[in-house]
């Protein structure tokens, strides 16, 4: 399979090889098609880094039956909004709503109508786009297409937990750009729109590390999470990113502080306390911040 393979894909999931020859022949000119015999083997496939976009599963198995596989899937964040149809064969145990309950989204009998069954799966399929397409949006920042609040505190919530469990240092970082309303004012909303995304764009850039987050809180305020992060290396990277707006030299003649855009930055890192929430580190965080205001701007409080 080639990276460009953009079709959806199936997982087509039954112990008995000739109901997945018959599966197969009815999908694979328009979709990627996996088969697994074993339920370990379809779990295997599922929770991997190229997971299906639907499976089809049969219901007895030796082993872990459908119904298991089905509740094991819903129950891993992982694989949890993978759409999972039943086919199984009406001798086999029919019990629909028992299907449902275990989170399938539909459930066909044995023996089917292909044509049925083709404009089922592609329905589900459909479904699944729209919904990815919603949660992308959901999710997105419109104007600097970086993620949005919601997902900054979905993001630090799962953080937060991680750190906690593993005892591991979380920093977190909120900026600010100095006299926005200044700049607006001077150079128009269109130009303090473009130059939210070049705060974006650079930011982005300058956060290498994998599991570095950039979000955009509100407004001109950009708030980054830094995984397994000091406090000592967190400042760090607040200096480096905003070394990397100074170098960016978007003109701000209305400016108090330089002739330049600049940014103020509120620093906060150390391993969570079980006494604490994520709010109470984003409220220290914004605390440091507003500090760096106060202070005169253009600089980092930790
Ligand atoms: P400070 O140095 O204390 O941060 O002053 P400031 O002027 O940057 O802060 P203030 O909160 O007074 O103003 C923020 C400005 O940011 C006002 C608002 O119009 C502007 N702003 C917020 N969101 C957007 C946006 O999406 N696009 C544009 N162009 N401006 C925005
Ligand atoms: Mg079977
Ligand atoms: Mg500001
Ligand atoms: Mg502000």
């Amino acid at each position: 399979m080639t990276e460009s393979d953009q079709r959806q894909r199936i997982l087509i999931v039954d112990d008995t090889r000739e109901n997945i020859d018959l599966l197969m022949e009815l999908f694979r000119d328009e979709y990627r098609v996996s088969a697994a015999t074993t339920p370990e083997r379809a779990l295997k496939l599922a929770r991997s880094d190229q997971p299906p976009d639907i499976v089809l599963l049969d219901i007895l198995m030796p082993g872990m039956n459908g119904y298991q596989v089905c509740a094991t899937l819903k129950s891993d964040a992982r694989t949890r909004n993978i759409p999972v149809v039943f086919v199984t064969a009406v001798s086999e145990v029919m019990d629909a709503a028992k299907g449902f309950d275990a989170g399938a989204v539909d459930y066909i009998t044995k023996p089917f109508h292909p044509p049925v069954v083709k404009a089922r799966v592609r329905l589900h399929l459909e479904l699944r786009k729209k919904y990815q397409l919603l949660e992308t949006y959901a999710f997105l920042d419109a104007l600097t297409e970086v993620p949005n609040r919601r997902r900054f505190e979905q993001t630090l919530e799962d953080e937060w937990n991680r750190a906690q469990r593993q005892g591991d240092d979380l920093a977190l970082l909120f900026f600010d750009v100095d006299y926005f309303k200044m700049f607006n004012d001077t150079y128009g909303h269109g130009q303090g729109d473009e130059c939210l995304r070049r705060l974006a764009t650079t930011a982005s850039r300058t956060l290498r590390r994998s599991g570095d987050f950039l979000a955009r809180y509100g407004g001109e305020e950009f708030v980054v999470i830094l995984p397994r992060t000091d406090l000592e290396h967190a400042r760090a990277a607040a200096e480096t990113l905003s070394r990397a707006v100074d170098a960016l030299a978007l003109p701000h003649a209305t400016s108090q502080v330089e002739p330049f855009v600049t940014i103020s930055i509120g620093v906060v890192a150390g391993v969570p306390s079980t006494r604490l929430s994520p709010a109470d580190l984003v409220a220290a965080a914004d605390k440091a911040l507003y500090a760096a205001k106060h202070a005169g701007r253009h600089r980092i409080v930790t």
